[in-house]
Parts: C-alpha cells; sequence; structure tokens
C-alpha cells in the first residue's frame, strides 16, 4: 500500500523529520512518500496560515489521486483541509491531531496536548471539541517554541518540551502526552522513555490507523457528506481548483 504524508507546511526538512518517523511506524509492505506542497507557509502557526496551507493540502491530494496513493496522513496538528480533502480522495485521510487523540485515548483516561506558540491553543481546543475529546483532554499546553525552532540544535525545544509535559503530569491529572506538533515527530520515544507515561505523536499514530483503515478494506465513503465535491465554476485565482467530474480526476 502507497501512503502519502502531506506536511501542509513548505518547510523541507521538516518533511524529511516527518517521512523519516513515518516510515520508521509503517509497515515493511508499506510505501510512505512525504511531501510538502509547493505553495503555502513556512510554517503554520494560526489560523490564517492554516487556512492558507488547505489549498497546498488539497493540491497534493489530488496529485496523489493521480498517482494511484491508497491513503494519506495530514502531518500538521490543526488537521487544515481534512474534511476537504476527504472529499476529493477515495482512501482514508487522516490528520494527525485526529488520529493522536484517538489513540492516546485508548491507553490512557486523559491526556494533555503539549504544543508550540500559546496562540495555536485555540485550534487544538477546537479540535478537541470537534473529534469528542473533552472529557479525555486534560490540558493543551504551550511550550512558546515556534514550529521552526524545534529543530535548533543544542536540545533546548527538547527540554523545554520534557518540562512541559512533567508538568502536565503534575499538574493536570495527564495520564499520557500528545505532542502538538508534526515537528514533533522524532521526540515521542526518548519522552515516553523519560517520562513513564504513553507519549503519542500523530504521524505515527496516523500511518498506523491508516494501515489498519486499507487493511480492513475501508475508504472514505462516498454518500453524503464526504461525496465529491460537486462540479462548478470556480473563479480568479481558484480556476485552477475547480472540481471535475470525479472520473475524471479531482
Ligand atoms: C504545526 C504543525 O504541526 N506544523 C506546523 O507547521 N505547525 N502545529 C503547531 N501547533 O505548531
Amino acid at each position: 500500500m502507497k501512503i502519502k504524508i502531506i506536511n501542509p507546511n513548505t518547510t523541507q526538512r521538516m518533511t524529511e523529520t516527518i517521512g523519516a518517523a513515518a516510515r520508521a511506524a509503517a509497515a515493511s509492505g508499506t510505501t510512505i512518500v512525504a511531501v510538502s506542497p509547493l505553495m503555502g507557509p513556512v510554517s503554520i502557526e494560526g489560523h490564517y496560515d492554516e487556512a492558507m496551507s488547505a489549498l497546498g493540502v488539497l493540491d497534493e491530494v489530488r496529485r496523489g489521486e493521480a498517482d494511484g496513493c491508497d491513503g494519506y496522513v495530514i502531518a500538521c496538528f490543526g488537521d487544515p483541509g481534512l474534511l476537504a480533502s476527504r472529499e476529493i480522495a477515495r482512501g482514508p485521510v487522516l490528520g494527525i491531531a485526529e488520529a493522536a487523540m484517538h489513540v492516546a485515548s485508548l491507553v490512557a483516561g486523559g491526556f494533555t496536548i503539549v504544543t508550540t506558540l500559546a496562540r495555536t491553543q485555540g485550534i487544538a481546543r477546537h479540535l478537541v471539541a470537534q473529534y469528542g475529546m473533552r472529557d479525555r483532554c486534560r490540558g493543551i499546553r504551550a511550550t512558546e517554541l515556534a514550529v521552526l525552532d524545534l529543530d535548533r540544535p543544542g536540545g533546548a525545544a527538547y527540554r523545554a518540551i520534557r518540562e512541559e509535559c512533567r508538568r502536565a503530569l503534575a499538574e493536570d491529572g495527564a495520564e499520557a502526552i500528545v505532542l502538538g506538533c508534526a515537528g514533533m515527530a522524532d521526540l515521542a520515544t526518548r519522552l515516553g522513555g523519560e517520562l513513564g507515561v504513553p507519549v503519542v505523536e500523530g504521524v505515527a499514530a496516523a500511518v498506523k490507523l491508516v494501515e489498519s483503515l486499507l487493511a480492513l478494506g475501508l475508504g472514505t465513503s462516498k454518500v453524503g457528506e464526504l461525496a465529491h465535491p460537486l462540479p462548478k465554476v470556480y473563479r480568479g485565482m481558484l480556476e485552477g481548483f475547480a472540481p471535475g467530474r470525479p472520473d475524471r480526476g479531482a
């Protein structure tokens, strides 16, 4: 099976980290293709970045359908463009926030999300509600690390994230940690070892869930809400995004 991992931001270095995490999680028969869109913000740290990045995500799903991809992972913790992507994909499409929260809820009574900038906490809060996770989410904590600071050498980002996780365990009653940014994908194993609780990172969680859904023979329902978008004219800059007939590509 071929799973396309879409990093919605355009920072290639981060796409490589995400791709490595996805390959480490994938089964031996799974091909992972990790990409960033050709257009969009270098990092996603708010609603505007997120809205803009959704177009690049949709473009990559559209290309993936033409390339025979079986499933998709949207590797940004805001899950930008998730439901729209499902409308144009035949196979499963998972967001990393959605995957991580569901997986954490299977192994712990409650979890805290540890994320980047405080301004992204609202995005996480909306998703917690959208995914029905209010009962399970014990906290959403910011480290005030910018996304592009996560891979700065020296380990300061790792230490800041670990300290925030420790506060979550001590003060929130969290029993697991959900990492709130795809740029943290390479930190989960070490953090889990040091903290002694499940640390869920959404890229690996989403890859395993997409593999499982495909193994079960399940794709995205094309009936009702997630049916292919209605063919129509799009004007101006978005002309090229107009949905065509599904049998001719999205
Ligand atoms: C993210 C993420 O996962 N990728 C990105 O660019 N921004 N989310 C976040 N909370 O910082």
